[in-house]
């Protein structure tokens, strides 16, 4: 067994179980430096399945580093994406690629995105991140080794949290279905997920009569003794006619007194201190190069910093946010705004709030926090978002009023046949919350950047859809839609603290848009803009309209700032709160009385500009009128893992990439469209 070389069958290195304890232990201290290095990430998981990932990937697995591609190869999936740290030390253990390179973890562009990408980094096997597919895939990836006579087995790694997603036991079905007795599941079961305690989340034990029920050979195994392990393993490839499912008895957070057991390490990583006092726990602080490690991931940063600076537009001074000595801006991430309003709002009897083990983060556990009279209509789910919805419409047609929320990948794509089904098409009062939706969720990466849901959730009959753009109208709009807003509402928030932009007297009013017009600069970003409802403005025949959703209203604003300072233009900012429906009229006003549209959306292009282009086709009093269009927004790509400020730049979403798009258009408009037209053909 174990590592090979893939032209000779020679065994390239095999390690004893000292050396295996010892590997494991080096690599707790790898991946701690890293996440500290990354300053985001998952401790608490990547510690309690070290053991068993050294012992798979030095010995258990048959795999060459220098060939990873080799077909015969045993393939190991990580159903578990934000345990990627463990599945890289593994690789850079086995030999695929440099240990210190581990360090550039969750940096842009790094091969070692958030969660593993296989199109990024040789030998991970496939890109993982939204827990529950990973026992399909390797259910796949069973069936085609089966079907192209090789021998290999396809090992898949799963939390126990993760057993409560649905597709996991659709999964366990087949596998035993087809006797794929080449696929070797292991579980980490170490009892705790985001929410706290698995038994308490929801229920997923016992898991090892479930397994058997399903037709499955379990084997139960110690998580931290290795000859156990290396022994179980050897027991696993050994089963005939069935899929083998390993119960690994194990502890989140393993190895650092101050992490194991506690919840609150799952999402965490240690600062500079906690690292030293980890790796001294773990007896590493003289064999690990600390420092050198540190200067790795900082030149590495640099560089990042050099490219982005080099691709950003450039005016005659910095406009970036709070780069200057006057137009300061507050920020705070607008979800906070979505708890403030179900903590105030939560004592109606009706509301009822499920929780999908990412409750704290996304804030709606505000709702119940410090009210235990409410504790009743909290309820948690689990990781099951298909099922949460379904089950939310239920309860919206026995007159409850449900509220769900989840990043915005989940809660509003994973789900979407439900709420498409369960939820729009019966018309039911039903509150999604799409949190760290956009680029913002950052360093996770693309599998968890909402880039596309709101394609999906103004697509749909009977849904409304808001994007409120800081965190004051993130408050306003959900009350707004939890108490004045019968059927399905979707509201998507962002993750980083963006710019406060509105107060209590602006104006916030269901489906109408909002003028925000730069009068001044200020010393408050706030204090510089004037703000009305669209339906009562006035046009200042302006140059130019930006209209925009969400977190991109900051940035339309601040684009606003430029085309004034640097060249004198003045910009009707449109903020669309409401997606949908849509205020129409303000679009087609701007569009007549400035000439100029360009949409600004922190999503795949489309959502926002292919709305209001429909808008501006079907306007009858447009017809012969010259209206010239851009649109900004992420172009038809995927996200990457990287800080949320470098990624608004990476992704080309920022005010300066508005106010470019801006002068583009505003050349076309001053030559004539007539004689740019001509210039062209
Ligand atoms: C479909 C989906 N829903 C939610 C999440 C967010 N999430 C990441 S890890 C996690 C908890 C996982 O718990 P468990 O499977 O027990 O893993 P462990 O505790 O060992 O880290 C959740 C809810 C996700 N990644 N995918």
């Amino acid at each position: 067994m174990a590592l090979k070389n893939s032209a000779t069958g020679d065994i390239l290195r095999s390690y004893s179980i000292g050396e295996l304890q010892e590997a494991s232990n080096l690599m707790r201290g790898y991946d701690l430096v890293a996440l500290c290095a990354a300053g985001s990430g998952h401790a608490g998981g990547t510690l309690s399945i070290m053991d068993i990932t050294a012992a798979l990937y030095l010995h258990a697995a048959h795999h060459d580093p220098k060939a990873p591609n080799w077909p015969d190869r045993d393939r190991i999936v990580w159903s578990v994406g934000h345990k990627a740290p463990s599945l890289y030390l593994g690789l850079a253990f086995a030999g695929f690629c440099p240990v210190e390179e581990v360090v550039t973890l969750r940096k842009l562009s790094s091969p070692f995105q958030g969660h593993p990408h296989w199109l990024k980094l040789p030998g991970v096997e496939i890109s993982t991140g939204s827990l529950g597919q990973g026992l399909s895939i390797s259910v796949g990836m069973a069936l085609a080794a089966r079907l192209d006579g090789r021998a290999n087995k396809v090992f898949c790694i799963m939390g126990d949290g993760e057993q409560q997603e649905g597709q996991v036991w659709e999964a366990a079905m087949e596998a035993a279905h087809f006797h794929l007795d080449n696929l070797i599941a292991v579980i980490d079961c170490n009892r705790l997920q985001i929410d706290g305690w698995v038994k308490d989340v929801m229920q997923v034990e016992p898991l090892a009569a479930k397994y058997a029920a399903f037709g499955w050979e379990v084997l139960h195994v110690d998580g931290y003794d290795t000859a156990q392990i290396v022994d179980v393993f050897e027991k696993a490839r050994a089963v005939t006619g069935k899929p083998v499912v390993i119960l690994a008895d194990t502890v989140k957070g393993k190895g650092v007194s101050f992490m194991e057991n506690q919840a609150g390490w799952h999402g965490k990583v240690p600062n500079r201190q906690e690292l030293s006092a980890a790796l001294a726990e773990l007896g590493l602080e003289d064999r690990i190069p600390v420092e050198k490690l540190f200067a790795k991931a900082d030149a590495y940063q640099a560089e990042v910093n050099r490219k982005l600076a080099a691709k950003m537009p450039r005016f005659s001074r910095d406009y970036w946010w709070n780069a200057g000595d006057g137009m300061k801006a507050a920020m705070e991430p607008n979800r906070k705004g979505f708890g403030q309003s179900l903590a105030a709002n939560g004592g109606d009897e009706r509301i009822v709030c499920l929780g999908l083990d990412i409750s704290g983060s996304i804030t709606i556990s505000d709702f119940v926090s410090g009210k235990p009279e409410r504790a009743s209509r909290w309820i948690s789910m689990g990781i099951a978002e298909q099922s949460a919805t379904s089950a939310a419409a239920g309860m919206a047609r026995e007159g409850k009023l449900p509220v769900l929320g989840s990043y915005a990948t989940f809660s509003a794509a994973r789900n979407l046949d439900q709420i498409r089904v369960s939820v729009c098409y019966p018309n039911l009062n039903v509150l999604i919350a799409g949190a760290h939706a956009g680029v913002s969720v950052g360093p996770d990466g693309a599998t968890h950047q909402a880039l596309e849901d709101l394609f999906a959730m103004q697509g749909l009959p009977n849904m409304s859809v808001v994007v409120p753009c800081d965190v004051v109208e993130a408050r306003k709009a959900t009350t707004h839609l939890l108490l004045h807003h019968v059927g399905p509402k979707y509201i998507r928030f962002a993750r980083e603290a963006t710019p406060i932009v509105t107060d209590e007297s602006t104006p916030f009013v269901f489906g109408k848009a909002n003028v925000i017009r730069l009068r001044r600069e200020a010393a408050n970003f706030i204090d510089a803009f004037e703000t009305c409802l669209a339906a009562g403005y006035t046009s200042e025949a302006e140059d130019l309209t930006i209209v925009a959703i969400g977190p991109m209203v900051p940035e339309a604003m601040r684009a606003a700032q430029i085309l004034k300072r640097e060249f004198g233009y003045e910009t009707r900012v449109l903020n669309l709160h409401t997606l949908k429906p849509i205020d129409a009229e303000a679009i087609r006003r701007a569009a007549r009385e400035t000439g100029v549209v360009i949409t600004a959306e922190e999503h795949q292009i489309g959502a926002l500009a292919w709305r209001v282009s429909s808008i501006l086709t079907e306007a009858a009093e447009l017809y012969g009128i010259p209206v010239i269009t851009g649109a900004i927004g992420v172009k038809d790509r995927f996200g990457d893992s990287g800080a949320p400020w470098e990624l608004v730049k990476e992704l080309e979403v920022s005010a300066e990439h508005i106010a470019v798009k801006a002068m583009e258009l505003l050349a076309v408009k001053k030559k004539g469209v007539a004689e740019s037209l001509s210039a062209v053909g």
